[in-house]
């Protein structure tokens, strides 16, 4: 894909598609639950894809409409023992979500995923899960996938996880569904709650208190009717691109804003970013609003702690943001991001440079002195769709041209992302 320097302002509205956190919780909850679950706004991308093959290869049947899915759940022991080995393909949301769904079934299966997902860091799963009783193991005895699980009954506990992550903490709380009393995860910071929040929406017994998040288990889950909202971590490119790019105007309609995610707009905000939050409304589970988001003079600021877990995929983006904006930006805590999809920590600081932003990695982030003009340049994405992003909207404030190669990795999470950029541009 190439990006050439956009020359005239960003304008007109955008309905974002739907959330890829809660596309995937929709599939996995509305499998487990009594009845039907019709989702509407599902995500198509190619990781919430992986995780309908998964379940359809465990006998659930999903049916796809144009405006919707169907989930024909079969309840908490409906699954069937899979045909073959579960593929989950980049998503390490699937991979670890479902390892806590597996290690509580009455039979035996495999997971696998991509070249990226193989590397991706899976004893921090694996560990809990056996305080469990789970019997999961590596099969190559590197913590990482394939993983052979052999699901059985499993022991509540209380997990004090080292690590703010909302995969590890769903994991646990999904095998606590299937444990012999209750399950608590205590997080250093509260990280993503679509699961807590869905599984009360259809019947599970959740409580939150503080950082920590207990599941009791053998809940009887209902199907249920799920709006996906606009996903914000795919909102946060064209929000950045708004910001920087003179006199744009967008209006982005029914985006998520749960505050465990919205950590973006704070940071924009208190960068110097003029984004209004319109049409605030509840949509099932998960609050939403239009965001107005206008051209504006920004400058850098420290970006540490608790915010971190509530913004961790959008920090390519803002480090974009941040190379434009005036003064400094430092990013901290966010060590998490060397484990994604590709070391996106690296990557950030190594590409940006190369396109003359001033930007140091440190052992935990980054530290940016903005306001340096950017080149366009070559920038490989790594198949990582964040990264390939990105560097699309730092093509946008960059002198020249810039390719993104292996773009066609945005399909992870956002098919329809050069399409939505052309008709901002165009307007
Ligand atoms: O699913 P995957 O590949 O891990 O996707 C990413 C992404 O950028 O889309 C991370 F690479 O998002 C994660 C996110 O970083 C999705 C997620 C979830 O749905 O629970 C939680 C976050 O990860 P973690 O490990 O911090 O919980």
């Amino acid at each position: 894909m190439k990006i050439s320097k956009l020359t005239k302002p960003l304008c007109g509205e955008l309905n974002i598609p739907g959330d890829k956190s809660i596309s995937h919780r929709a599939v996995m909850l509305g499998s487990l639950a009594e009845g039907d679950t019709e989702v509407s706004d599902f995500l198509e991308g190619a990781d919430c894809l992986s995780t309908i093959d998964c379940f359809r290869k465990m006998g659930i049947e999903i049916e796809k409409t144009c405006e919707k899915i169907i989930v024909h759940g079969k309840g908490l022991r409906g699954l069937k023992k899979p045909y073959e080995t579960l593929n989950c393909g980049n998503s390490g949301t699937t991979t670890r979500l479902i390892s806590g769904i597996l290690s509580g079934q009455a039979f035996q299966s495999t997971l696998t995923g991509d070249l990226s997902v193989q590397k991706r860091p899976m004893n921090r799963i694996i560990r809990p899960l056996t305080l469990m009783d789970a019997n999961i193991k590596s099969i190559h005895s590197n913590d990482c996938v394939p993983l052979a699980i052999i699901g059985g009954q499993l022991h509540g506990i209380h997990y004090h996880s080292p690590i703010a992550s909302a995969q590890v903490k769903s994991s646990i709380l999904l095998a606590g569904l299937y444990a012999d009393s209750p399950t608590s995860v205590t997080e250093p910071y509260i990280s993503r709650n679509h699961t807590e929040r869905m599984l009360s929406y259809f019947g599970g017994d959740v409580s939150t208190s503080g950082t920590t998040v207990t599941v009791l288990p053998d809940p009887c889950l209902k199907g249920q009717k799920i709006a996906v909202p606009g996903d914000i971590s795919s909102a946060a490119y064209f929000i950045v691109a708004a910001l920087m790019i003179p006199e744009s105007e967008i209006l982005l309609k029914n985006v998520g804003i749960n505050p465990t995610r919205s950590g973006i707009l704070d940071v924009c905000k208190a960068m110097g970013g003029n984004i209004e939050i319109i049409n605030q409304r509840t949509n099932g589970c998960e609050p939403t609003a239009d965001l107005l988001v206008k051209a504006s003079d920004l400058h850098g600021i420290v970006i540490e702690g608790k915010i971190i877990p509530t913004l961790i995929d959008e920090i390519p983006v803002i480090a974009v943001l941040a190379s434009y904006a005036l003064g400094t930006t430092v990013i901290k805590d966010a060590r998490e991001l060397k484990v994604k999809e590709s070391n996106r920590l690296d990557i950030m600081v190594n590409e940006l440079k190369a396109m003359g932003a001033d930007i140091t990695g440190t052992d935990d982030g980054m530290i940016i002195h903005g306001g340096k003009p950017l080149n366009g340049a070559v920038i490989d994405s790594r198949l990582d769709h964040r990264i390939a992003m990105a560097f699309s909207i730092a093509g946008l404030v960059s002198s020249g041209e810039t390719t993104i190669k292996r773009s066609e990795c945005v399909d992870i999470s956002y098919p329809g992302f050069y399409k939505d950029l052309e008709v901002l541009s165009q307007n």
